[in-house]
């Protein structure tokens, strides 16, 4: 029996592990879970799996949630979240939160030696370096649940690190993928939520839509597979059934396929490698007929040239990459700012950024907080 801890349970990556933990029920424990404001699904979950611990992020719906029906031991904010992660015993954490709010309880769960099952972004982004050299020293695995990481993880399985050429990540190019900057600049909320493959967060799929997600992606497989930038290479594939790919020195190139649905990552890392069925539809490449590889377009999506960008620079510069687009995609969905306000303003960003070398935790949370700061009094006296 494993023991687990799931941050973030009502997300789409929470709802999901936890279908594959309930057809599961013999091989997992749920100990943990946690939510933001939904404590309506969260208070169905506690009852379904009965953990230990809840923690529920948002003080109004701390405030709201019933206590009274259920057993568990509710506690309130991150500070809940790493004093839960203390008092059990934990297998593997999945953490699918949302946001830099996320790298911490990364931290937390390697320093109590759990395996990280690691949905959320912002944890190698920010503080890839370090996070990657506390997990060797823990002796914890840090198993991606990103569909194109862990199809890169599964490419890799037997492979001599020796022989590895270049990471291919694959892109969907999302909504507005083959459009110019002119008509970007038109493009509204609704359209820029529409994304073709993927049922996302509404984050994850601004960030998709202006190719920042893919950026960070390139950051994310820099660190997790300890791969210079050079050698991380990024393909348009707009039907979303190459994943990823490695290219050996030999030639061969190895890809994952499969029908896009984030179960198949989930179980992969949740079974440690072991390919379990999941009820995944089959793939039936004739129906598909045809798969594309285009070069991504930097000029219209210039997000992702800037994450490169940061990270071939290092220090802060991701770190302030992040916090900006934090800011800029919550305007957006606000509908403060355009579309394309966010781009230009990440451009600002890059070059007016005070980096620090070598920045520690503490740093990269200041960094964060600052250009956070920097950013929100810029949109608001505009
Ligand atoms: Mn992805």
């Amino acid at each position: 029996m494993k023991n687990i801890a799931l941050l973030g349970s009502t997300g789409s990556i929470g709802r999901q592990t936890l279908e594959i933990v309930s057809a599961h029920r013999e091989e997992f424990s749920v100990r943990l879970l946690t939510c933001n404001r939904n404590i309506k699904l969260l208070s169905k979950q506690i009852m379904e799996f009965k953990p230990e611990y809840a923690v529920v992020c948002d003080r109004a719906a701390f405030e709201n949630i019933s206590k009274e029906n259920i057993k568990v031991k509710l506690l309130y904010g991150d500070k809940g979240i790493l004093e839960a992660l203390g008092s059990i015993d934990l297998d593997i954490v999945v953490n699918a939160l949302v946001g830099i709010s996320g790298m911490t309880p990364t931290r937390r769960s390697i320093e109590l030696g759990a395996d990280v099952a690691l949905a959320n972004k912002e944890t190698l982004v920010t503080a890839g370096k370090l996070i990657m050299a506390d997990a060797a020293k823990m002796d914890v695995e840090i198993l991606p649940v990103d569909s194109e990481h862990n199809a890169i993880l599964q490419c890799l399985n037997g492979e001599k690190k020796e022989y590895l050429k270049n990471l291919i990540l694959t892109a969907s190019g999302g909504p507005f993928w083959g459009m110019s900057s002119n008509e970007l600049e038109k493009v509204t909320i609704a359209d820029a939520l529409a994304h073709p493959n993927w049922k996302m967060g509404k984050k994850i799929t601004i960030d998709s839509a202006t190719m920042m997600n893919k950026g960070f992606e390139v950051l994310e497989a820099k660190w997790l597979f300890g791969v210079d930038f050079d050698k991380i290479k990024v393909v348009v594939h707009r039907q979303s059934i190459v994943h990823s790919m490695v290219e050996f020195e030999d030639g061969s190139v190895i890809a994952q396929m499969s029908n896009p649905d984030m179960k198949l990552p989930i179980g992969y890392v949740l079974f440690k490698g072991e390919r379990r069925p999941l009820g995944l539809s089959p793939l039936d490449l004739s129906k598909i007929g045809t798969l594309t590889f285009e070069e991504p377009d930097m000029e219209v999506f210039p997000c992702l040239g800037y994450a490169y960008e940061s990270g071939r620079i290092g220090g802060t510069y991701p770190v302030a990459l992040n916090a900006a687009n934090e800011v800029l995609v919550d305007a957006f969905l606000s509908g403060a700012i355009g579309f394309t306000d966010i781009q230009n303003n990440i451009r600002d960003i890059l070059d007016t950024h005070k980096s620090i070398k070598n920045p520690d935790y503490e740093s990269i949370i200041e960094t964060d907080h600052i250009t956070r700061k920097l950013m929100t009094d810029k949109l608001r006296n505009r």
